[in-house]
This record gives structure tokens, C-alpha cells and sequence, in this order.
């Protein structure tokens, strides 16, 4: 049988890669070509450990190739953005354009399995486009289980960084349109997923996916608040923490410099969308993580003009400032949606000189490349007027202790707690 997988990001091509490496016949589809060429010639474009060494094996094997233009399969597998809008509503065109691609090679008895983090109502709204290009064809929400196509939504669940592993242990949540489509969808996963493969209903499938990362967020959130009183209290919100966690039943996260990424700051916002005047917490929370590196920013600011105070003669371009970390979490190399990226980005415009840290990457990106910034590694950093920590990545442990020793530091990820 075979096997297409629209949409060949940071989900859509470990999934076909890992399908592939089961020996089922592959067909990614992207609208990329550069995406479409990389892959063709057994490569990656994007970062994840050991994704390059499986694409490298199945595109050379012939079980995985990738086109711009949908073909026949057995089963489909959209795994393509869903972002948000300006209005936080979720942004379903790219699921729209999915259904175009694949609708003219439609054909009875196939699977369509919705993997895109969507808000509730999604997998209806892709059954209802792909209806609406395929009349010859019956969809579940018209004919149920004798319909001739079947539909679910299989939210992925998987820890970037961690990918391969997670995609094959996770539980997988099957929401199908009927009894039928589960079966079917839990038929495919269960070529590679070790974890149990739980049926439920779409609707529940997409709450389940946007619920995991709000709770996420949420947890988050409080860590964040949690630090911002400390520090008015003049309290080590990382000691308080530690010692909170220590009864039975608290578990408190860990704050940061913000939450980033492309999901937990995303997915609460389709809740919110939703259920507007219910989604309290789930809105708080979001709009708590958001103004975090605002308040990093301010504590920066304070620390330069302590350090202007006491060098008064000195002007703004004196000073240097350092950032350790620029990911969006520790010890990976991903950048995209980085609170601390954005920290680095209004910093660099601030008029001084700014070192940057980030032991995962070798340059750095456009929106830093600029003659005052500079990207060196964490013992040359020590040396800058003030510091500011980001990222907790692991290397970083090793200049703690002259870290500590430092008149300077703005630590929003306690890495001295
Ligand atoms: N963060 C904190 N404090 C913490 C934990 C995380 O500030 O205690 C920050 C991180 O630094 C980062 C952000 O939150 O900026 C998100 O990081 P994360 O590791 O919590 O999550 P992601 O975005 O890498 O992946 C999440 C996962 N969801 C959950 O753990 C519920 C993953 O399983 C999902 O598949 C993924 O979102 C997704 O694709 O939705």
C-alpha cells in the first residue's frame, strides 16, 4: 500500500521518513521545491538529531520521494501549519490548499488523516472541502460509515529534539469522523507507533491537542508570574520553587524568558478563539508568557543604566551587553518564535555592543547580523558589562561559578539559582 504525506515540515517529514523506514511506499508532498530537491537527494532542510541518517536510508532505498504535485495513494496524511491570524483565530488555508492538492487523486476507499494541531471543527471543515471537490465521492459527515473516503484527526504530540523517539513511544490520539475511520487510522499508526493508539471522536482529538499544550502553558505561566513576585518580594523564585515542589502534590514548571516555539504559544489561542468568554486562565496565561521578555528586557535596561551611572563619562556605545542563548528552549539550535531571539533582536538596537551566545549555531541569523553584534563563546561573554541569560543550555553549567562572581547578571532561567 501506499502512503502520502502532505506537508513536509518539522512533522510531516519524520512521519514519512519513519512510515519509509517500515517499507511502506512513501509519496511526501510539498509546495516547497527547494523542500521537494533536498529531500529527492536524501538530505534535510530542517533540524532534528538523526533525521538526516533515516531520509538519507529510505530516499536511497526508494521507499520515500518527494513531489510538488499530489499522486494516487492509499492513505493521506495532512501535516501542514495551521498558524493564527491577527485576531488569534486559527488560520486554515494551508488544510484548504491540502484538500485542493490531494482531491483530484481521491478515490474510493481512501484514508484522510488530519495530523495539523487544529482548532475544534477542523477535520468536519476538511471533510466538507474535499466533499465539496469531490462530489463523485461520499464523506462521513454525510453518509457515515458507508461513506466511500475516511477521515480522522491524529493530532501529533512529539517533543521537537526528540522526534523519532516520541513519534514511535507516544500514545496517539485517533479521532475519527465515524467507528470505521478510527479503525482504519489505527491500522496505519500501528505500523510504528509502540504507544497505545486511543479512539475517540475528531472533535475530542483536536480539544485533546490544543488542551496537552494549554495546560502546558498554563503551568508555565505560573512559573513566570511566580518569578515576577519574587522578585518584587526580593525572594530566589528558583529556591521557592524547589521548595514548593517538595510537597506531595505541587509541580511547579520552570520560568523563562518566555514561551516560544510554534505550538504552546499558538495552540491556547484556538481555544481562546473558540470560547472567548469561558477561556479565562487559557487567555491569561498566554498574555503572561507573552510579557515576559518584556520584563527581561526592563531588567536589562535597569542593569545599563546602573552601569551608565557609575561610568558617567562613558557613552551608550561603551557598554557591552551579553545574551547567553538565542533557541527557544535548551539545547536545541531552533530558533523560530525565540523569546530570546527577540530579547537579542531589541537589545541590538539599544546602541551598544552585544555579544552573543549560542553554542548550537555557527552563524547568526539576519535579524542579528549587524557590525555591534557578535557571536562568541561563553567565557569571552564573562567580560561583557552586563550579562543576560536566556537559554539554559547545558555547556552553560560550565562558567556558573565566574558567572556568579559577575556584578551584572540578569538571570531569567536561574542557571545560578
Ligand atoms: N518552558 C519554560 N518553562 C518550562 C518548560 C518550558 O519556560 O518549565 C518554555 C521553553 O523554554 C519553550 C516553551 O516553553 O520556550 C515550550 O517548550 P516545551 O519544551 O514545553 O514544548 P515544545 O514547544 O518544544 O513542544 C510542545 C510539547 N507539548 C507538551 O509537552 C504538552 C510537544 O509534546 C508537542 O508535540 C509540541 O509542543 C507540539 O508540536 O504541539
Amino acid at each position: 500500500s501506499t502512503l502520502s504525506v502532505i506537508g513536509l515540515g518539522y512533522i510531516g517529514l519524520p512521519t514519512a521518513a519513519i512510515f519509509a523506514s517500515r517499507k511502506i511506499k512513501v509519496i511526501g508532498v510539498d509546495v516547497n521545491q527547494k523542500a521537494v530537491d533536498t529531500i529527492n537527494r536524501g538530505e534535510i532542510h530542517i533540524v532534528e538529531p538523526d533525521l538526516d541518517i533515516v531520509v538519507r536510508s529510505v530516499v536511497s532505498d526508494g521507499f520515500l520521494k518527494a513531489t510538488l504535485v499530489a499522486e494516487p495513494a492509499d492513505a493521506f496524511i495532512v501535516a501542514v501549519p495551521t498558524p493564527f491570524k491577527d485576531n488569534h483565530a486559527a488560520d486554515l488555508s494551508y488544510i484548504e490548499a491540502a484538500c485542493k492538492a490531494i482531491a483530484p487523486v481521491l478515490a474510493k476507499g481512501n484514508l484522510v488523516i488530519l495530523e495539523s494541531t487544529s482548532p475544534v471543527g477542523a477535520t468536519e471543515q476538511m471533510a466538507q472541502w474535499l466533499a465539496e471537490q469531490r462530489p463523485d465521492l461520499t464523506f462521513p459527515q454525510s453518509h457515515g460509515e458507508t461513506s466511500d473516503i475516511r477521515i480522522a484527526h491524529c493530532p501529533e504530540r512529539v517533543l521537537p529534539g526528540h522526534v523519532l523517539r516520541e513519534l514511535v513511544q507516544n500514545d496517539r490520539v485517533i479521532g475519527g469522523m465515524t467507528a470505521a475511520c478510527s479503525a482504519a487510522a489505527v491500522n496505519l499508526y500501528k505500523v510504528f507507533v509502540k504507544g497505545d493508539c486511543v479512539i475517540t471522536n475528531a472533535r475530542t482529538a483536536e480539544m485533546a491537542k490544543l488542551t496537552e499544550n494549554s495546560f502546558r502553558d498554563v503551568n508555565i505561566a505560573f512559573a513566570n508570574e511566580l518569578s515576577m513576585i519574587c522578585d518584587k518580594l526580593d525572594i530566589n523564585v528558583w529556591e521557592l520553587i524547589a521548595l514548593a515542589n517538595r510537597h506531595p502534590r505541587v509541580n511547579i514548571l520552570q520560568p523563562g524568558a518566555g514561551v516560544g516555539g510554534h505550538c504552546i504559544a499558538v495552540d491556547p489561542w484556538f481555544i481562546v478563539d473558540s470560547c472567548p468568554e469561558q477561556a479565562r486562565i487559557i487567555r491569561m496565561a498566554r498574555e503572561v508568557n507573552d510579557s515576559k521578555p518584556e520584563w527581561v528586557l526592563a531588567k536589562v535596561q535597569q542593569q545599563l543604566d546602573n552601569w551608565h551611572k557609575a561610568n558617567p563619562a562613558l557613552g551608550r556605545a561603551h557598554a557591552t551587553v551579553a545574551v547567553l542563548g538565542l533557541a527557544f528552549k535548551p539545547d536545541i539550535d531552533d530558533l523560530r518564535e525565540s523569546p530570546a531571539l527577540d530579547i537579542a533582536k531589541q537589545l541590538a538596537g539599544v546602541g551598544c555592543k552585544l555579544l552573543v551566545v549560542e553554542p548550537n549555531i555557527k552563524t547568526l541569523p539576519t535579524s542579528l547580523a549587524k557590525p555591534e553584534v557578535v557571536l562568541t563563546d561563553a567565557k569571552t561573554a564573562l567580560s561583557a558589562d552586563v550579562i543576560c541569560v536566556l537559554v539554559r543550555h547545558s555547556p552553560f553549567a560550565d562558567i556558573t561559578a565566574e558567572l556568579a562572581k559577575h556584578a551584572a547578571v540578569v538571570d531569567a532561567v536561574g542557571l545560578l539559582r
